[in-house]
């Protein structure tokens, strides 16, 4: 099979550094930019199969918000054994939308996706047994997190479970700068420049707000959320599962 095209956007000094945009661009390359910048995110899709497989209930909807180009849905899809099941893979970019039709077309399955363009904040969640927000919550203002956590949770059946997988902030500033260089490590190994990794993070200094793993804990117990448990990290990067 063809290498997927590889991630060059920040390759070249730019004048000006603007906000991060899930472009035409980005969509292209997506798949080895997060690759290459997420540690464990390939380890993350492989075990969000299980998920489906052990959490989908019979005749009800799984749903991968900010699904980008597909990967998550691809996994959740491929373990599915229940029946009656349909995901919706949401994501408000046009041209991330446009790769994930595309790339579902080429795997057949049983389980049908509808794929949505749409801001995830604003669409419907119900008869739920698997929710993803794979990397996606850390670009929904702070200020709005907890109303859609709690949105997700009143979707979800009883026994209903979302995953939530983030990048996250240390309190202690020895930890963080611990993890910030090994991240930093992790992204000159896999061919990332000292110039594309600083453009790149100040494109997304004010659309990625991470937040500590305490936070995410405390919102998700708040929106009702009795079990939650950490069930991976790979250095700052943490995933959660939250059973109702
Ligand atoms: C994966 N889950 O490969 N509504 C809809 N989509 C949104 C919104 C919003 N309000 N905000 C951001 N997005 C994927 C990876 S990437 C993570 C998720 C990353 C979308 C945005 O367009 C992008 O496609 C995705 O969330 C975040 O498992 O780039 O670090």
């Amino acid at each position: 099979m063809a290498e997927p095209p590889r991630d060059r956007l920040f390759d070249m000094p730019r004048d000006m550094i603007v906000d991060f945009v899930f472009d035409e661009q980005v969509a292209r390359v997506f798949p080895d930019m997060i690759r290459r910048s997420v540690p464990g995110y390939e380890s993350i899709l492989t075990l969000l199969g299980l998920f489906a497989q052990e959490y989908a209930q019979a005749n009800t909807n799984l749903y991968d918000l900010g699904c980008s180009t597909g990967a998550a849905t691809l996994a959740l899809r491929r373990r599915i054994s229940q029946p009656g099941c349909r995901i919706y893979a949401i994501d408000n970019s046009t041209s991330m939308v446009e790769v994930c039709r595309a790339n579902l077309q080429h795997h057949a399955a049983t389980t049908p996706v509808e794929v949505v363009c749409a801001d995830i904040q604003q669409v419907g969640i119900e008869n739920a047994s698997l929710v993803v927000l794979n990397f996606t919550l850390q670009f929904i203002a702070p200020g709005e997190r907890s109303r859609f956590l709690r949105k997700i949770y009143a979707g979800l059946n009883p026994g209903g479970v979302l995953v939530l997988s983030e990048k996250i902030l240390l309190e202690d500033p020895l930890g963080q700068r611990f993890e910030e260089d090994l991240h930093l490590a992790f992204k000159k190994a896999n061919g990332y420049s000292e110039l594309e990794i600083s453009q790149k993070r100040s494109a997304l200094e004010k659309i990625l707000i991470p937040e500590t793993p305490a936070q995410h804990r405390q919102r998700l117990q708040q929106a009702g959320f009795q079990q939650v448990y950490r069930w991976f990290q790979a250095l700052n990067f943490i995933s959660f599962a939250a059973i109702k």
